[in-house]
């Protein structure tokens, strides 16, 4: 079976594994799946060929056979069912493991989102000193939640699953922030994620790209 993912050429995050190809290649590695990326430039993302595989023009794709497929949660949702290891043999904890999947794409992502969006783009902005905080305390509420839920857990429900993986890989975009700092809880999850040898495989391939597209 060849498998093949999309990534950024060059992406803007400078190889810190920000990007959404970064959770496709950690669930990869988890199951122990090879595949190979291609990489795509911005200006590639927003055309025809491209816009075939993602209709946003956006990274990461998976292609698999005749299969294609984008938007990453759905992704890992995929390599996920289709390989041992990442969702529990239980049919109730698989299904709150796909819970769990849900809430890190959609209960915990648009609000963090929203941050980086203020940060990068919007700074420029008359009302993006206003708007900073409260999103940012939109995503506060969200990890007080989160912290109180997950407690002394090392993972949200039991063993390492997919909906860990995605949770992880969403609490990274603020890794360093005085905001994930507040929950040490959450803290130290994500330093769990990360200390994971597929994470570590993920991470050291995605920033492969990046240097090698430094040093061009
Ligand atoms: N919901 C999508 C979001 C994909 C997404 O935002 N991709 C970013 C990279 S992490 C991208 O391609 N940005 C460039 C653009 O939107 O032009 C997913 O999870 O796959």
């Amino acid at each position: 079976m060849t498998i093949t993912i999309t990534a950024f050429e060059r992406s803007p995050d400078g190889g810190r594994g920000l990007a959404r190809d970064m959770r496709v290649r950690w669930a990869l590695e988890e199951v122990g799946q090879s595949y190979e990326v291609r990489l795509v430039s911005f200006k590639a993302m927003k055309e025809p060929a491209h816009l075939a595989l993602q209709p946003f023009g956006q990274i990461p794709t998976y292609e698999e056979n005749d299969l294609a497929l984008f938007e990453s949660g759905a992704i890992v949702f995929h390599i996920a069912d289709c390989h041992e290891g990442l969702f529990p043999n239980d049919a109730n904890a698989r299904a709150r493991a796909i819970t769990w999947m849900f809430a890190a794409v959609s209960t915990m992502e648009p609000p963090i989102n929203e941050r980086a969006v203020a940060r990068l783009l919007e700074r420029g902005e008359s009302w993006c000193e206003q708007r900073l905080p409260i999103v940012e305390e939109r995503i506060r509420k969200r990890l007080s939640e989160l912290s109180g839920r997950l407690g002394d857990a090392e993972w949200l429900d039991g063993n390492f699953s997919a909906g860990d993986l995605l949770m992880v890989s969403v609490l990274l975009r603020l890794k360093g922030s005085e905001l994930l700092n507040e929950y040490p809880n959450l803290s130290a999850y994500v330093a769990r994620g990360e200390a994971r040898p597929a994470y570590r495989r993920a991470f050291d391939a995605q920033l492969a790209v990046f240097a090698a597209s430094s040093a061009n």
